[in-house]
């Protein structure tokens, strides 16, 4: 039995008749990133509090090494690795069910805040070395994908062995063209891209030092 890597994506969401995130995931079902270990996927509901039972039942039922988390984050110009989920959340849309939190905890007395425990520097340096854009974000927003951000990091705060993160991604060339200047990124890209994400996530056991922050 190999190692599950869980790996997931969102289901669409605002009107939106696709997630870039999971046409992009669903290609890496079954993928062998070495001889030990083997991706699984799931589309999570684009849902409050749902999204999160569907991932932490996964996370139980498989047991998984490593857990990345991918998102729509229409606008962006790169693959962003995200550093931080929140304690908060404040949607300026309803969700797929009609919950639209407004400035509520993600869970009443958790941790303000999680970092990301995937090797982002060595990351981000990868991918800009393969020709892919990527930049390290320091907020995930406060929608529903922080909100699986925060509660991915809050189960797996207590194995330190199970690496987790979460990464938001453009839009799609065909949801782009909507929007005069709208960046985009090919679904092929990001497949690449994630591929390159588990790889150093599962062989870099160090970040890198790097200068990758902002000023704003
Ligand atoms: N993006 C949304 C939720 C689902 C998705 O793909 C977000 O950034 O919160």
């Amino acid at each position: 039995m190999k190692q599950p890597i869980l790996l997931t994506g969102f289901a669409p969401f605002g009107g939106e008749s696709i997630n870039p995130s999971w046409q992009a995931v669903q290609q890496l079902q079954g993928w062998q990133p070495d001889e030990e270990t083997q991706v699984q996927t799931i589309e999570l509901p684009c849902v409050f509090a749902q999204s999160l039972e569907v991932l932490q039942a996964a996370i139980q039922q498989l047991n998984p090494v490593l857990v990345i988390a991918v998102g729509q984050a229409g606008g962006r110009t790169a693959i962003s690795l995200e550093k931080v989920a929140i304690n908060y959340q404040d949607a300026r849309i309803a969700d797929n069910a009609g919950n639209q939190p407004l400035g509520e905890p993600v869970f009443a007395g958790g941790a303000t805040a999680y970092f990301s425990t995937l090797p982002l520097k060595a990351i981000l340096q990868s991918l800009r070395q393969q020709g892919i854009p990527a930049e390290i974000s320091y907020s995930a927003g406060t929608f529903v994908c922080n909100h699986v951000f925060y509660g991915l990091m809050h189960a797996v705060a207590t194995t330190p062995k199970v690496r987790a993160g979460f990464v938001h991604i453009p839009y799609l060339p065909s949801q782009a063209v909507r929007f005069a200047g709208s960046a985009s990124m090919t679904a092929e890209l990001v497949v690449a891209a994630l591929k390159q994400i588990i790889l150093l996530s599962l062989q870099q056991q160090q970040d890198v030092i790097l200068a990758a922050g902002t000023l704003d």
